[in-house]
């Protein structure tokens, strides 16, 4: 049975999670206005795996007596300077999220309550993964700079990565 504390924070991570997939979805609906498929894509398929991350949480916290609470939706911002600055924004959220895993990582010690404490291990491990991948697109941006070719060929690399993982997803599903 979940404590009222740990319950309270793993429905505040349902929320948080929740608005990385609409924030991640309005920048991938940006990106398409702007020709940039791949870019597009790739923020598409991110959405689709925070909506995940959203729901795991809500299945958990219901299995364990509590009550996963559907987050109402915020509106994330329409418009973004350039595909840098999406980028860079990415990786700002996710360091706030690790931030916030940690803090809830520390509740469930406080609280004893060591299952949940193993279940957030997932998420420890799967932002350390989102936060190197945001910190190597930003650098390849860096790189990139104003150069409209090599722009044409990232946004190509972030198809090829969107189109790899929906064939992951695909093969970890046939496998259940
Ligand atoms: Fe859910 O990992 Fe990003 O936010």
């Amino acid at each position: 049975m979940l404590s009222p504390q740990v319950s309270k924070a793993l429905n505040k991570q349902i929320e948080l999670e929740g608005f990385s997939s609409q924030y991640y979805l309005a920048m991938a609906s940006w990106a398409e206005t702007q020709g940039l498929n791949g870019v597009s894509a790739f923020l598409y398929h991110h959405a689709d795996e925070e909506r995940l991350h959203m729901l795991k949480l809500i299945k958990f916290v219901n299995e364990r007596g509590g009550h996963g609470v559907v987050p109402v939706l915020k509106q994330p911002p329409v418009t973004y300077k350039s595909v840098k600055s999406v980028f860079e924004e990415i990786l700002k959220h996710e360091i706030k999220v690790t931030s916030d895993i940690n803090g809830l990582v520390d509740a469930t010690l406080k609280e004893k309550d060591y299952t949940t404490h193993n279940f957030l291990q997932w998420y420890v491990s799967e932002q350390i993964e989102e936060e190197a991948l945001a910190r190597q697109i930003v650098d390849k941006l860096k790189l990139i700079g104003d150069d409209k070719g090599g722009l044409y060929f990232f946004d190509r690399d972030l198809e090829t990565m969107a189109i790899d993982s929906e064939k992951e997803d695909i093969k970890s599903k046939n496998k259940k």
